[in-house]
């Protein structure tokens, strides 16, 4: 198959909201700089779901989405020297090029090599998409589109590791608990003895938990407006829960009140610009932390009073949790494989790409975490 057209199929989202359609799809061969994946098994992200949406200034439609996968190199185009035929790997949408200003920095995981074209749907060498249906180009999403039996990506923007690992497992590693560790781990640097609290107990906030716990938190607090989702959470280091629903106060005053004072650390894990405030107000004066994880619909704004920074809080983001992604995936994937980190934990459901329109309803379902489809 090596520098020919591949014929395979692939879940196209012609337009929002609209059931994806399982289509055949031609991939064009890796050109300089780029990688061609058989993608085996891919999970579904909140994200996916929130371009599906029409909410995501970046959706481009047709498009083929996904971001959480893991496969195995097909081809390679030119000057490609770190992957090759038959290496596992795990496709990054957070690209790690280890040369532009960005990556040299020392101060951030994000990448500016590959970014301006991911952010359009196209690869970066000419600008076009690799994907297309009878000479119909379709996007590609986030720079991974992993919904397809193959994808293109570039060479900054995927991870080798271990040939040993399940990648029916592994493909996790490639967003959601990664996120949730790094926040905790990266981008608050939890110390231990400090109290936390998690707004949004989805995948992303139990790995928040998971990597509090790891970090020697005193307190967790667990926050969802679903109270199912209190039992599972325990098991991923969440000590105590709240349901806001069940307070009239304002639900940073709960929390002000019950740690005197206010929180360390909180992480919003939902997408909810009015929750990101209460996450930030909940934190203690003088040093509490605020870091959103949550990615909120176009045109949603943040706010606050000053006085809440000016008194010593602190409001942080972070973009895949902090890690950078081609050297530090496989490291995550090693800590899983010496039973270090969780992954099983968070995949309730197996499906096949088939069946993906089924596997987005499950995530409205307040039993599902992660779903991977077999692809
Ligand atoms: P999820 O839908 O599984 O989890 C969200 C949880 O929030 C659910 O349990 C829901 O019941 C709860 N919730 C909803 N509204 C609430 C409210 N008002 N108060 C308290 N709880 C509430 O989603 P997920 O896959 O865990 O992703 C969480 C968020 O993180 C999404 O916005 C996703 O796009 C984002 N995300 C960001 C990054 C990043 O790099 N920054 C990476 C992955 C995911
Ligand atoms: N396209 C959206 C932004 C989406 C967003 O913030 N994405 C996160 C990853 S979510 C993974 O599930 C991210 O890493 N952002 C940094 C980046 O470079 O995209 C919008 O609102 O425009
Ligand atoms: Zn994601």
């Amino acid at each position: 198959t090596q520098g020919q057209v591949i014929t395979c199929k692939a879940a196209v989202a012609w337009e929002p909201n609209k059931p994806l359609v399982i289509e055949d799809v031609q991939v064009a061969p890796p050109q300089a700089g780029e990688v061609r994946v058989k993608i085996l098994y891919t999970a579904l992200c909140h994200t996916d779901a929130y371009t599906w949406s029409g909410k995501d200034p970046e959706g481009l439609f047709p498009c083929i989405l996904g971001h959480e996968a893991a496969g195995i190199v097909e081809s390679v185009g030119e000057g490609v020297t770190e992957v090759k035929p038959g290496d596992h790997v795990i496709p990054c949408y957070q690209a790690e090029c280890r040369e532009c200003k960005f990556c040299k920095s020392g101060k951030t995981n994000l990448c500016g090599k590959v970014r301006a074209a991911t952010g359009v749907g196209v690869m970066m060498n000419d600008r076009k998409s690799r994907f297309s249906i009878n000479g119909k180009p379709i996007y590609h999403f986030m720079g991974t589109s992993t919904f397809s039996q193959y994808t293109v990506v570039h060479d900054v923007s995927v991870a080798k590791i271990d040939p040993n690992a399940p990648l029916e497992k592994v493909c996790l590693l490639g967003c959601g608990v990664p996120t949730g560790l790094g926040a905790v781990w990266n981008t608050a640097k939890v110390e231990p003895g400090s109290t936390v609290a998690i707004f949004g107990l989805g995948t992303v906030g139990l790995a928040v938990a998971e990597g509090a716990k790891a970090a020697g938190a005193s307190r967790i607090i667990g926050l969802d407006i679903d109270s199912t989702k209190f039992d599972r959470a325990k098991n991923f280091g969440v000590t105590e829960f709240i349901n806001p629903k069940d307070h009239e106060k304002p639900i940073q005053q709960v929390i002000v009140d019950v740690t005197d004072g206010g929180v360390d650390y909180s992480f919003e894990c939902i997408g909810n610009v009015s929750v990101m405030r209460a996450a930030l107000e909940c934190c203690h004066k003088g040093w509490g932390t605020s870091i959103i994880v949550g990615v909120a619909a176009s045109g949603q704004e943040i706010s606050t009073r000053p006085f809440q920074l000016v008194t010593g809080r602190v409001w942080k983001g972070t973009a895949f949790g902090g890690f950078k992604s081609r050297s530090q995936v496989p490291w995550l994937v090693d800590k899983y494989m010496k039973k270090e980190i969780k992954v099983d934990e968070y995949i309730t459901h197996n499906l096949t790409l088939e069946e993906i329109n089924k596997a987005f309803d499950l995530m409205h379902d307040g039993g599902c975490l992660r779903v991977v489809l077999s692809v």
